[in-house]
């Protein structure tokens, strides 16, 4: 039978269960993927597993997000990490190295291979075909000690390129169209395989910006076929070796289809405050900007920067638009310069930062108040820059350079009446340093692994009781992000590695004494509309609250990575059995779920809920082995027992 690539790697990959969509699955993790500030609580997890190496096959510690130094703290968590790295076997990339996503491509991506980070654009490694999946930093340290990844089988939805990007038009553009089309939720439960004769147009770093920002789409992974292209930017890395073709057999059936036509693409734009809220660049032509960023997590590489360098050599940029350049990574940065582009953004006025995720996650960079801010990266969830009702629009590196140039939003197209486009060649062979990368060795193995003042202790939670009774504390609506429930930012982000720190700081976009409300009510109900916990992997997002009592979250529908982190920490995540019982819950009402050990023991799908005496019903729809995780009071503790 003719298969599809998607199912190609997971068979490869597969050892529990079958590919139905829905199903849970377990599958082989080769690579491992840890980002610094996801990564001190998924390195704490893991030595909780009491284990003297790691069993995968590479793991790769990087630090690119808590790289502002302002005190002791990031600077403790950059020890930790580094001589825990050593100490357990695994590579380590320093501050200034870049961002994982671009690193891991650049250095160890391998076509075929599965690879799970700590990090929700994780799947960004489909630039180099690998079948990437962000997950909570609970589930990479198990995969960093070789168990299995489980995950509900995704379906594979099909889409078939066709065409050729015109000018002033790209990658950005493709998975903003994309968007335009699924919005933030549309690809719940799928892999977006991208197939057909458009996919030779794309590069390996255009097809890292469409599975980075395919996260942005509900989406599990996305992917791409190991093809030429493939090979020549992994020639063009030194590691030409590592190639294989890969691609789905000739006439391989899909779940569900799609097709677009990318000579038809226009240059789209993300409008605040959602990556979904999508409209073509030209519908707000005008508007005054006062600061455009290229790079971060996504659009970093060296086509896109240089693509913005191009555009601007020998312009400067308007008075009032503050141009900044967040490059992906130290290399990225290196043979920008050596292709003269350093140079041109300089003199174009441009502020170039440390290689690393920066504002993208409100680590500086916050626009002032009031201001529109153009950005490449992947999010613009409401306060992500660190500013208050932030006016924060996601769009492409041409459009970001157009922008700098007129200080307005402005189709890119409209450029190519002054000058020709820029068309940019990926280096035939990069400039690559070695020892940018620290690797474990015997030598190291001996390292003693230091624990500053910023690194408190993992906390435990008890069991699942036979009865609950709690206290709705808070309703919230639709989308309701991973950002607005643990917030990131310089002043939070520094705390990741004290939880009863950090969950000072839950919900407090919205209510700022919600940490308060919680200890008063002990245990605590939460109330979500559709998608709850979309976006980044952060189990913080549900560690904290778990700390500060959440018990259960009843809502319309989860988002993938956000569930599996509620049942790592033993929080219930329900779904409303009938949607319209969420319109009658209101903050304050009482909760109570009675038999709850019994009736999750014997493997009921629904469960009785008494709100203020009156019954209702919700859904438990998820797998025994999250189950029995729930009865234990989380994962650790499940794995523990083991
Ligand atoms: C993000 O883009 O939201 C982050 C910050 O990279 C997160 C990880 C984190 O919260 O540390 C993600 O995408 O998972």
């Amino acid at each position: 039978m003719s298969k599809n690539l998607t199912h190609k790697i997971l068979e490869g990959h597969l050892v529990e269960g079958t590919l139905i969509p829905g199903e849970e699955i377990a599958i082989r993790i080769d690579q491992v993927l840890l980002q610094d500030a996801t990564g001190t609580m998924a390195m704490l997890e893991f030595e909780a597993l009491g284990l003297d190496r790691i069993a995968a096959e590479l793991a790769v510690q990087y630090v690119d997000h808590n790289i502002i130094q302002t005190d002791n703290k990031n600077a403790d968590d950059h020890i930790y990490l580094q001589s825990a790295s050593a100490r357990y076997g695994l590579h380590f990339s320093p501050a200034g190295n870049g961002v994982s996503h671009q690193v891991h491509m650049e250095r160890f991506g391998v076509p075929g291979k599965t690879l799970i980070g700590s990090d929700s654009h994780t799947p960004g490694a489909a630039g180099v075909s690998v079948l990437g999946m962000g997950a909570g930093g609970l589930d990479v340290a198990l995969a960093m000690g070789g168990h299995p990844y489980h995950l509900p089988c995704p379906k594979v939805l099909g889409v078939k390129l066709v065409g050729k990007l015109p000018e002033w038009v790209s990658a950005k553009d493709l998975i903003l169209e994309m968007l335009r089309r699924y919005d933030v939720k549309g690809c719940v439960g799928k892999i977006v395989e991208y197939y057909g004769p458009g996919v030779a147009s794309l590069s390996a770093t255009d097809r890292e910006t469409i599975g980075n920002m395919g996260t942005e789409l509900g989406a599990t992974s996305s992917i791409f076929p190991s093809d030429e292209n493939t090979r020549a930017y992994l020639k063009a890395q030194g590691r030409e070796a590592q190639w294989v073709a890969l691609s789905a057999d000739p006439g391989a059936e899909y779940d569900e289809y799609d097709e677009i036509d990318l000579s038809k693409v226009e240059p789209l734009i993300a409008k605040p405050s959602s990556p979904g809220n999508v409209v073509p660049v030209r519908e707000v032509a005008g508007l005054r900007v006062d600061q455009v960023i290229v790079g971060s997590s996504v659009n970093s590489s060296f086509r896109d920067l240089m693509v913005v360098a191009r555009i601007l050599e020998g312009r400067h940029a308007c008075t009032w638009t503050s141009l900044n350049v967040n490059p992906g990574s130290r290399q990225v940065i290196e043979n920008v310069a050596q292709a003269g582009g350093v140079l041109s953004l300089l003199r174009a006025g441009a502020r170039i930062h440390e290689s690393g995720c920066l504002g993208c996650i409100g680590m500086g960079q916050a626009p002032g108040t009031g201001q529109v801010s153009l950005r490449t990266m992947p999010r613009n969830f409401p306060g992500r820059s660190g500013t208050k009702d932030d006016q924060v629009y996601l769009c492409s590196p041409e459009t970001v350079a157009a922008a700098a140039l007129t200080g307005v939003i402005t189709d890119p197209r409209d450029l190519g009446e002054k000058m020709s486009y820029p068309h940019i060649e990926d280096p035939k062979e990069y400039i690559v340093d070695e020892f940018s990368i620290v690797r474990p060795s015997e030598k190291l193995k001996d390292t003693e692994v230091v624990r500053g003042p910023n690194i408190a202790p993992l906390p435990a939670f008890e069991a699942l009781p036979q009865s609950l009774e709690t206290k709705v504390v808070l309703v919230v609506g639709d989308n309701i992000s991973t950002d607005t429930i643990m917030p990131a930012g310089s002043k939070v982000l520094p705390l990741r590695s004290n939880i009863p720190a950090i969950s000072r700081f839950v919900f407090s976009i919205i209510d700022e004494d919600f940490p308060r409300k919680c200890e008063e009510a002990g245990a605590v109900t939460l109330i979500g509309g559709e998608n709850y916990g979309q976006g980044s992997s952060r189990e913080h997002a549900a560690l904290a609250p778990r700390y500060l009592g959440v018990r259960a979250v009843l809502a319309k529908s989860f988002a993938r990575i956000h569930l599996a982190n509620l049942c790592n920490y033993g929080i219930l995540p329900l779904v409303f059995a009938n949607p319209d019982d969420y319109g009658l819950i209101k903050a304050g009402a009482k909760i109570v779920f009675r038999d709850l050990r019994s009736l999750l023991t014997q493997g009921a799908a629904e469960l009785p809920v008494e709100v203020d005496g009156k019954q209702i019903k919700a859904l438990l729809n998820i797998s025994p082995r999250m189950r029995r995780m729930l009865i234990e009071g989380g994962a650790l503790n499940m794995v523990g027992k083991k």
